[in-house]
């Protein structure tokens, strides 16, 4: 129930008082393993991702093909949703150098999935046209280690929970005040949430492109003097007029069990998996999979304030326990879990400041469990 009302809050706190459609579910995790269809298909790729929705999840996923046809099941709570949503991993290092993965939290307000992400889709204001079959992106960089001058505030941000979710009172919204860009630099009673937020503007012709950002940008000005941020106001430039419904990934990560290990000098014990300490390198990858016109029917006529999926009646929704059996089993063999040598992959600490640069040749596992071509549909 906090957590419901944690995020309304953070809307209502938004000026997003113009929110005509929200929808808000809860995914439990598909699987944890390096696999990035998006950015390296085909192969293994460099780090860790949790993954949650639809199993047709594959090492290469043609934009060519639905899907919502290929999927046979997904964790989210709508079973029209087969779309997959992967960010980095959070991992802790024990001062004693071995490494561990943090465990997330399942979503409160809406049945208890194991681990996963609660997803939102919000219409603010403007009317919202829904992706096409194909349609994917990504949002933030991995490599960043440091602020980007310019950038659209509040893309990605972390917040210090405290017991309870008590020191996220008064009610912010993602990006607001007490939020950070970079990791919380002290241990957090309630583990550290981190928001990902999706660019809501489309070029309306491609699905995709060379580096999976440009076919979309964030809205324009204005910054809304609460928040700092212009996510939820802003209007679309000519070069991406259609506007998208605004997506984004809620993650608590439970650093709790973590936090009488803190270093006694106090250095940032968190990391993500692609050996990110700062938090700077926050990412997401979206790929669009709703069947048919399923999203457009739930932006058209969900309008429950919290974004209640029980109140969404263009979608169905399924039980926790169907949502737990959805799951696949990893095609990297490497252990991801338990205390580590070192992060999965190549993976040094890299601080910055400057942009991290990929490292390979260091014997991870590149092979998968025999699958290696794109599904293709006749
Ligand atoms: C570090 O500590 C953890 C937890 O006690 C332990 O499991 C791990 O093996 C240790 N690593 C090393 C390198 O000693
Ligand atoms: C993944 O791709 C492989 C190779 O094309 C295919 O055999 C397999 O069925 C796909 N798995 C899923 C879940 O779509
Ligand atoms: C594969 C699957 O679960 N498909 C379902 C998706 O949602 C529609 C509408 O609720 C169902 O009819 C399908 O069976």
């Amino acid at each position: 129930m906090l957590r419901k009302a944690l995020l309304s809050a953070a809307i209502a706190a938004a000026g997003i008082n113009n929110v005509q459609a929200l929808i808000r579910f809860a995914c439990s995790q598909l699987v944890v393993e390096r696999i990035d269809p998006l950015v390296t298909p085909g192969v293994v790729s460099p780090h860790l991702h949790q993954v949650i929705g639809g199993n047709a999840f594959n090492l290469t996923m043609d934009p060519k093909n639905d899907i919502s046809k290929i999927a046979t099941c997904t964790t989210c709570q709508f079973k029209e949703n087969k779309s997959n949503y992967w960010t980095a991993v959070l991992f802790f290092k024990h001062p004693n150098g071995s490494y561990i993965r943090v465990p997330q939290v399942p979503n409160i307000g809406t049945g208890s999935p194991n681990g996963g992400m609660t997803v939102y889709y919000v219409q603010n204001g403007a009317k919202i046209t829904a992706p096409p079959v194909g349609f994917r992106m990504i949002t933030g960089n991995a490599m960043l280690r440091s602020a980007v001058p310019n950038a659209t505030p509040g893309v990605v941000s972390f917040r210090c929970l405290g017991k309870d979710f008590a020191d996220a009172e008064p009610a912010q919204p993602p990006g607001g005040r007490p939020d950070t860009i970079t990791f919380p630099n002290r241990p957090c009673g309630g583990g550290i949430r981190s928001n990902t937020n999706f660019p809501q503007c489309w070029d309306g012709v491609n699905v995709d492109s060379p580096d999976h950002a440009s076919h979309v940008v964030h809205p324009i000005g204005p910054v809304d003097p609460f928040t700092g941020m212009n996510l939820y106001r802003g209007t679309c430039p000519e070069s991406h007029p259609v506007r998208i419904p605004l997506i984004i990934f809620e993650t608590i990560w439970d650093t709790t069990p973590f936090n009488d290990m803190w270093p006694t000098d106090g250095t940032q014990p968190f990391l993500y998996s692609m050996g990110d300490p700062t938090g700077y390198g926050h990412h997401g990858d979206y790929m669009f999979g709703w069947e048919g016109d399923a999203l457009q029917r739930a932006m058209d006529t969900c309008t429950e304030f919290n974004g209640d999926p029980n109140y969404c009646k263009a979608l169905t929704v399924q039980s926790d326990a169907e949502i737990n059996k959805c799951r696949q089993e990893p095609r990297v063999e490497e252990p991801v879990d338990g205390y580590l040598k070192a992060l999965p992959g190549c993976n040094p600490i890299q601080n910055g400041p400057g942009l991290a640069t990929e490292v390979s040749g260091c014997g991870a596992v590149s092979t998968t469990k025999g699958q290696a071509a794109a599904p293709t549909q006749a």
